[in-house]
């Protein structure tokens, strides 16, 4: 049997990676800001519709070294439903997580309730674009000027969304972005901020090298959390062909929606006029009173077939171990979703026979 996983990376032509990192053969060039890294650099920010660019190691390090450059201190606002990652960077970095409830709709942070979480403590909002649903990018913006606070989207999901004909790299402060091998747009590992502040961007590029300042000093206690050229070059590969990689992911989507849309107990993603969507996961949500069967007894049908959905996300990370009963905040819609949600198989080479496969077991497990 055919095993079909949650996600399968996308890979450009061999020929055409080959290609783009032979001149590192001659420049020996590996790492530490080269052509590619900056080449790269130029090209995301201007497909990001974003004024500043730079690139970082991983998702995680954009979202750390953010915080850091940022130099915020006390609490920061976020929601728990997101991947350990948002969470485990607030506490990394000595800040307090503060736990905002998500909207029923598209599962972001949920604007009605932040202001009452906000204290004398609070410095920041770090709402997630989950699953590439843009968040409520005007009213969470306006509350953030009310009240003196930076705002840092995880944009981890996002990656080429449009949002009211704006590019996803032009909101909040600082966007950070993953370009993970599970992502829409891959450097195998990788990462990148997008900014307006050039003085943040100064801050940024010391904290991933060192907080070398120039000669051999360092005035800030940086880490390292560079881009190499092997990624980089993935990079300008996998950008030539995102608009492909989009389209094919959508019509992924829209094979779903046509088997699965109107059962009764399912929730499925919903198009919404002023999104242009990347299609990154498909999340479906199990209504057991009205499917008949929850959304852990679909997980182990599946599981039993060769199809490895996942969890994402449940726990929440407010539930982690690490996590539980530490952080203020109720949020009982997360909770209802976190325990309803399953992201199906989701990729641009995901086929339509296993798209009737996954759906005959899903379906099957109707009562
Ligand atoms: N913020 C948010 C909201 C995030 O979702 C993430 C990461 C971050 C921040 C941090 O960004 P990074 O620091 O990672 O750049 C995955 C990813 O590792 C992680 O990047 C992602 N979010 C998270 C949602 O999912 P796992 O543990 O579920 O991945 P894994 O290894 O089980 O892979 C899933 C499936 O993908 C596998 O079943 C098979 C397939 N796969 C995976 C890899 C890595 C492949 O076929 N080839 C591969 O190389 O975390």
């Amino acid at each position: 049997m055919k095993e079909i996983t949650v996600t399968r990376p996308s890979l450009p032509p061999m020929d055409e990676y080959i290609n783009e990192i032979k001149s590192i053969w001659e420049t020996r060039c590996l790492t530490n800001t080269g052509d590619k890294h900056i080449r790269l650099q130029a090209e995301l920010a201007k497909y990001l519709d974003a004024e500043n660019a730079e690139l970082l190691s991983s998702g995680h390090a954009a979202l750390e070294l953010t915080m850091e450059a940022l130099g915020l201190e006390g609490e920061v606002i976020t929601t728990p439903f997101t991947f350990a990652s948002t969470a485990n960077a607030i506490v990394r970095r000595g800040l307090t997580p503060v736990f905002c409830d998500i909207k029923p709709d598209n599962f972001t942070i949920d604007p009605s309730k932040i202001e009452e979480l906000i204290t004398e403590k609070t410095s920041a909002i770090l709402p997630v674009h989950v699953y590439g649903n843009i968040c409520d990018t005007d009213e969470i913006e306006r509350i953030a000027e009310k009240h003196g606070l930076r705002v840092i989207y995880d944009a981890a999901h996002a990656f080429g969304v449009k949002y009211k004909g704006k590019g996803v790299g032009s909101f909040g402060d600082v966007s950070c972005f993953s370009f993970h091998a599970t992502k829409v747009f891959n450097t195998v590992e990788g990462g990148a901020v997008t900014f307006r502040d050039s003085a943040f961007g100064e801050k940024i590029r010391k904290l991933k090298n060192f907080g070398l300042c120039g000669g051999e000093d360092t005035d800030t206690a940086g880490c390292n959390a560079k881009m190499n050229e092997f990624s980089a070059a993935m990079g300008l590969c996998n950008l030539r062909h995102i608009d492909e990689e989009i389209k094919k992911r959508k019509a992924a989507a829209e094979g779903y929606l046509a088997a699965l849309e109107g059962v009764k107990g399912i929730k499925l993603p919903e198009c919404t006029a002023d999104t242009e969507h990347n299609y990154i996961y498909f999340p479906a949500l199990f209504d057991e009173t009205k499917f008949g069967a929850g959304r852990d007894e679909v997980f182990k049908a599946l599981k039993e077939n060769g199809i490895y959905a996942r969890k994402y996300f449940y726990p929440l990370t407010s539930n982690l171990k690490c996590f539980k009963g530490k952080y203020r905040g109720k949020t009982p819609t997360a909770e209802y979703v976190s325990e309803r949600i399953l992201s199906l198989p989701m990729y641009s080479s995901l086929s339509q026979e296993d798209i009737d496969r996954v759906c005959a077991v899903i379906l099957k497990c109707k009562k």
